[in-house]
């Protein structure tokens, strides 16, 4: 067995009551999961949706899974088209399916089955104010949320919105699992500081792996 002092599965630390980063988790698929990124992307190309206020938001976005999140004028919601084809979302990839399957099981909630991957892409300047997820049916399933790229610095807060943030870094390969009490805690992601990744250039992407139906 090769030994190693950087091993790429740095273990589990408590967030909150619910809430688990599993630092590294996903990094020994990383080149698997930014090709099935890339697959989506050709089918379902990112773009930038406008939220009900009107606003244009800076992070771009895509969806795989059976249920994609948007935003426009009219609000938030799940679809099972991308509106902006007319087609049915990429199927979920396999690799993500046991990637949230596994992660969730680390974290205690077994037998998660997603059917909505929502993925972000971040370039430096971007960012995602702080908010809940809580356009799903049920909030019993857990989120795995999986970092790639370049790294960011997470906030969440509590349930309320002016409870207290408290500030994570996030970096490539890190998984985090929200679920039980901290599921609808509020959360964002800070401006994206400039770099350069190896694997992903100047851009951070982070799937979101939710069961939405
Ligand atoms: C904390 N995306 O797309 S998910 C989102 O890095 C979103 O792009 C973040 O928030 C990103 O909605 C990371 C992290 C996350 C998801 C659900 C949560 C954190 C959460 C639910 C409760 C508390
Ligand atoms: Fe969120």
């Amino acid at each position: 067995m090769r030994l190693s002092l950087f091993d790429a599965d740095g273990g589990k630390e408590a967030l909150a009551p619910g809430a688990t980063v599993l630092r590294g988790f996903a990094r020994k698929r990383d080149i698997a999961l930014l090709a099935a990124i890339e697959d989506v992307a050709a089918r379902a190309p990112f773009r930038h949706m406008v939220t009900p206020g009107g606003f244009q938001m800076s992070v771009a976005m895509t969806n795989c899974g059976a249920a994609g999140w948007i935003t426009d004028r009219s609000g938030y919601r799940y679809q099972a088209h991308d509106p902006q084809s007319g087609l049915p979302w990429p199927a979920l990839s396999p690799a993500f399916l046991s990637l949230a399957d596994e992660a969730a099981t680390a974290a205690g909630f077994a037998n998660f089955v997603p059917d909505a991957c929502l993925i972000n892409r971040y370039e430096p300047g971007t960012k995602l104010s702080l908010h809940q997820d809580k356009d799903e049916a049920d909030y019993d399933h857990p989120i795995v949320s999986v970092s790639l790229g370049l790294p960011a610095t997470f906030q969440f807060g509590g349930q309320k919105r002016a409870d207290p943030v408290r500030k994570v870094a996030l970096e490539h390969g890190d998984v985090v699992v929200w679920g039980g009490p901290s599921r609808l805690f509020h959360h964002g992601v800070l401006t994206l500081k400039s770099g350069e990744h190896p694997l992903t250039g100047r851009r951070r992407f982070n799937l979101t792996l939710r069961k939405a139906l």
